[in-house]
This record gives C-alpha cells, structure tokens and sequence, in this order.
C-alpha cells in the first residue's frame, strides 16, 4: 500500500527528529519512497505560544494494515519524546512531543474509528501539511476527490506562514 505521511518537530533540534523518524520508519519496514523538503512553519492550533516548527511530508509504502501502521507511528512517537524528556532540563509530563507522526493519506482508503482517521481529519485546513506533500506529489487528492492543490489555494496564508529551509 502507497501512503503518504506528515512529519513535524518543534523541540529537541527538530531537523535531526525528522531525520530520525525517517530512519527509523525504514527500521521499522516502512520503506520511505521519497521525502519532502523541510519546512519552517508557524504553530497552527489551540497552542499558538510555541516555537516555529520544521515540517516535512515522506512518500511510503508498507504491507502494514492501517491500525499496524498507526501503531508504529506511535512508538517511534514515544521512544523519541522519552530521549527527548530524559534530557531536557524542563522535563514537563504531557509536554509537547519531540516529533509528530501522522497519516496523511493511503492512497484511496478511507478509514475511520476511534484510533485512526484517514485521510488525516484536518490536512485540507492546514499549509503545513499540504506544501509538503505538493511537493512530493503535486497531483494529489482525497478518495473523495478533492484536490490538495484547490484545498491550498483556498487557505489564507495569514497565521500559517510556511517556508521552506534551503
Ligand atoms: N489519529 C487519528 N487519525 C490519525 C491519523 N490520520 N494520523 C489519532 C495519526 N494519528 C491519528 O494524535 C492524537 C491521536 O490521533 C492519535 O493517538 C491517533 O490515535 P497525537 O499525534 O498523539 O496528538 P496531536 O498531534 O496533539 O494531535 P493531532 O490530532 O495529531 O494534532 P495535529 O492536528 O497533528 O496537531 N503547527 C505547525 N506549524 N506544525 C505542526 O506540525 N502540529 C500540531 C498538532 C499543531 N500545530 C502545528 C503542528
Ligand atoms: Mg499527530
């Protein structure tokens, strides 16, 4: 199955946790088929008072179903936020995360229950997500057939300021 993931970070040098995740997604049999820039991003959100983020988009294909893909999104998740967490000095519990997996797309599958909603609920609001992936792909859509590209140019760029690092 061919999907598409995003990647983000805002703690912890953010470019060296994308960088792990996407080793570690090729650990895991994730074959990442091709990446995205990285991009420094305003925080979109409920949490505004945060450091810029560097985002990025990756390519993959697995044999994993759905929820197994979900699940090793998590633990390299939670292995990167425990390093992160021992060595910071302002260890805060339910602080931010080092780095933030999340499913995109899977090509044409539609997939939602508690756990997993894919496509990702809010990719079409968010730059941050869709610059990523248009460069991986500028052809992209959601099963329903909506367009990322229509979906990016529909979005005000005020608040969600997005470049990307050379
Ligand atoms: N979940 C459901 N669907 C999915 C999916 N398609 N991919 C569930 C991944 N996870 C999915 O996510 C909470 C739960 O969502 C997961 O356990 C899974 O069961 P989380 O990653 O633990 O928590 P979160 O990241 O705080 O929530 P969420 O919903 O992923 O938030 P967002 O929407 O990803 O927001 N601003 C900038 N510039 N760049 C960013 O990367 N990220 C966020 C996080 C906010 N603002 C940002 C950025
Ligand atoms: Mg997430």
């Amino acid at each position: 199955m061919r999907g598409h993931l995003t990647l983000g970070s805002n703690l912890a040098d953010p470019a060296q946790q994308i960088e792990d995740a996407l080793t570690a997604l090729a650990e895991r049999g994730i074959e990442v088929i091709a990446r995205s820039s990285l991009y420094r991003t305003e925080p979109v959100g409920a949490v505004l008072d945060q450091p810029e983020y560097l985002n990025a988009a990756a390519t993959i294909e697995t044999d994993l179903q759905p929820d197994e893909l979900l699940a090793v999104l998590k633990d390299i998740e939670r292995r990167a936020g425990r390093e992160t967490d021992s060595s910071a000095p302002a260890y805060v519990r339910d602080g931010p995360r080092a780095i933030d997996l999340d499913i995109a797309l899977l090509g044409v599958l539609v997939h939602d229950t508690d756990l997993l909603t894919v496509p990702h609920p809010r990719l079409l609001e968010r730059r941050f997500a869709l610059i990523p992936l248009l460069e991986l792909d500028a052809e992209l859509a959601t099963p329903d057939g909506r367009r990322l590209a229509d979906a990016l140019a529909a979005l005000p760029v005020a608040g969600q300021d997005v470049r990307r690092v050379d």
